[in-house]
């Protein structure tokens, strides 16, 4: 227990933005997971809306085959992307939202 414990607050320290919605049990239970891993190609960042469209290779994880779609990011996550790039990302939570970008 101590353990999961610790896993768990290392989650929420590593995503501030996701702690918000951790109080919710679906999404608390989502946030001790390490997210889901997945590559594609950015298309387009939206700031405003706080959404990326990414297309995506299959995501065996989530039963997804290839393709583009919008998600919802971090600010942390939309920081470091850049349309055309092609990077890893992770998926977090019930709506999937992209809580980290890395360049590959
Ligand atoms: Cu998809």
């Amino acid at each position: 227990m101590k353990v999961l414990l610790a896993a768990t607050a290392a989650v929420l320290i590593a995503s501030p933005a996701l702690a918000q919605t951790a109080g919710a049990s679906p999404a608390a239970a989502q946030a001790a997971t390490a997210g889901t891993k997945a590559t594609g190609e950015i298309k387009s960042i939206d700031a405003k809306a706080g959404t990326v469209t990414i297309h995506h290779s299959p995501i065996p994880a989530l039963g997804w085959p290839a393709m583009t779609m919008t998600f919802k990011a971090t600010p942390d996550a939309l920081k470091v992307a850049k349309s055309g790039q092609t990077v890893s990302f992770t998926l977090k939570g019930p709506e999937n939202q992209v809580v980290a970008i890395e360049p590959k």
